[in-house]
C-alpha cells in the first residue's frame, strides 16, 4: 500500500473545513496512519518548500503556512499518491474540477487549502519530513477487506 503526506494548511483549519475533509478521505477508503495539528516554524516551512526557493511566490508561500496551524496527516491506501492528487484538485483553485476539494472550498491565489504529495520520492521525504517513526502507526480495520478486496 501506498502512503502520502497531505497537509491541510491554514485556510482549511481556520475556515473549518478539516472534518469535512477528513470524512472525504475516510469514505473513498484511505487509512489515517499519521495525524496531528502544526504550528509550524519557519524553519520547517523553508525546508517543506525547499524545492520552490528562489520563486517568485516563496515568501508568500512560506509566510503563508505560518500563519496558524496545520492538520498534517499520512494517508495509505492503493495507488494512494495520485488518488489524494486527484481528489485535491489542480494548484490554481479556480481552475480546480468540481467535485475535488479545492474545486468545491476554494477560489483564489495561495489560498489553496491543502497540500498532498506528487510522486513516491517526494511522499517518502515528506513524511520523514513531518512525522517521527513512532508516530505512523500500522492498524488493521475491518472495513479494509471491502474497499480492497
Ligand atoms: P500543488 O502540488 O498543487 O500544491 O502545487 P505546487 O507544489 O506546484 O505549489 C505549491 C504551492 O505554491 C501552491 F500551493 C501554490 C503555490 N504556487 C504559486 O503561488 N504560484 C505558482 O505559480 C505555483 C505554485
Amino acid at each position: 500500500m501506498q502512503q502520502t503526506l497531505v497537509l491541510i494548511k491554514p485556510d482549511g483549519v481556520q475556515r473549518a473545513l478539516v472534518g469535512n475533509i477528513l470524512a472525504r478521505f475516510e469514505a473513498r477508503g484511505l487509512k489515517i496512519v499519521g495525524m496531528k495539528l502544526v504550528q509550524v516554524n519557519r524553519a520547517l516551512a523553508e525546508e517543506h518548500y525547499a524545492v520552490h526557493q528562489g520563486k517568485f511566490f516563496y515568501d508568500g508561500l512560506v509566510s503563508y503556512i505560518t500563519l496558524s496551524p496545520v492538520v498534517a496527516l499520512v494517508l495509505e491506501g492503493h495507488e494512494a499518491i495520485s488518488v489524494v492528487r486527484k481528489m485535491v484538485g489542480v494548484t490554481r483553485p479556480w481552475e480546480a474540477d468540481a467535485g475535488t476539494i479545492r474545486g468545491d472550498y476554494a477560489l483564489m491565489g495561495l489560498r489553496n487549502l491543502i497540500h498532498a504529495s506528487d510522486a513516491p520520492e517526494t511522499a517518502k521525504s515528506e513524511i520523514a519530513l513531518w512525522f517521527k517513526p513512532d508516530e505512523l502507526h500500522a492498524y488493521a480495520r475491518e472495513l479494509d477487506k471491502w474497499v480492497n478486496e
